[in-house]
């Protein structure tokens, strides 16, 4: 519990057995309640998180989009933080954008990974992909982001009312935070984070991803430009 407020962290996983134990060492003791959804991993990732305490779900159905859908009705705290289970998000950190989110009176963060405090944290492929989406975004949202697809977000669970959520697959880490955005205006915030190097192997294809992520951009902006009209 932080202020009363009782929080869950949230963690997809596929194959994420390696990443688990440095994790349980950073995150925090007022975490109330860590949630797994584990896309059938073929390692020992749910047998990993069970023995920790953490609450499994088997989500069979693919994708990371799908994935945290079912974490967020699966899971109980009235604020829901988010990071992979790769050991790159700084869970650590969590206590204390919790306490930003509830001085500050917003209803969610999304942290930032730039500009990176480490070069070396993220392969320049991922640096110039991200920054080229996230540009993107900037341009068809006017709105100035610096990072379109961080993966660790901080919110109230209230706030799931207000944004309707489409994509099963990884286009939901920028409509998250696009949907929030347009939802909840000065509420939505980005904060800097730092950012480490992989544990484990990517689920990522980068180059199809990529494509991915701005046509979908584009496709949310074609639809919002249609209902107006
Ligand atoms: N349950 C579930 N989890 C998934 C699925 N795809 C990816 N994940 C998890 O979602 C998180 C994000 O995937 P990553 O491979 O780290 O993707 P990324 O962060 O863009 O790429 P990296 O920079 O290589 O870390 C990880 O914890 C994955 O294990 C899926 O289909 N189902
Ligand atoms: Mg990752």
């Amino acid at each position: 519990m932080i202020s009363g407020k009782k929080i869950s962290l949230i963690l997809p996983t596929l194959n994420e057995a390696e990443g688990l134990g440095y994790l349980k060492e950073k995150i925090p003791s007022s975490i109330d309640e860590v949630l797994i959804v584990d896309g059938d991993s073929r390692d020992k990732t749910r047998e990993i998180a069970e023995s920790f305490g953490w609450k499994v779900v088997v989500e069979k159905r693919h994708g990371y989009g799908r994935a945290y859908k079912t974490g967020f009705e699966q899971s109980q705290g009235d604020i829901i933080a988010t990071a992979d289970a790769d050991g790159t998000y700084p869970v650590e950190d969590i206590e204390f954008l919790v306490q930003e989110l509830l001085t500050a009176d917003l209803d969610f963060i999304s942290c930032s990974r730039f500009p990176l405090k480490d070069s070396q944290s993220m392969n320049g492929l991922n640096q110039v992909g991200n920054l080229m989406i996230t540009w993107a975004a900037q341009v068809l949202w006017l709105h100035p982001f610096s990072d379109i697809l961080s993966g660790m977000w901080v919110f109230r669970r209230s706030v799931l009312s207000q944004l309707v959520l489409k994509s099963d697959n990884w286009n939901f880490s920028e409509e998250i935070k696009l949907r929030a955005y347009e939802a909840l205006k000065d509420k939505f915030k980005e904060i800097q984070i730092s950012y480490r190097n992989r544990l484990g192997e990517t689920k990522l294809m980068p180059w199809k991803v990529g494509w991915e992520n701005i046509l979908y951009m584009i496709g949310m902006r074609l639809r919002a430009r249609n209902e107006i009209i």
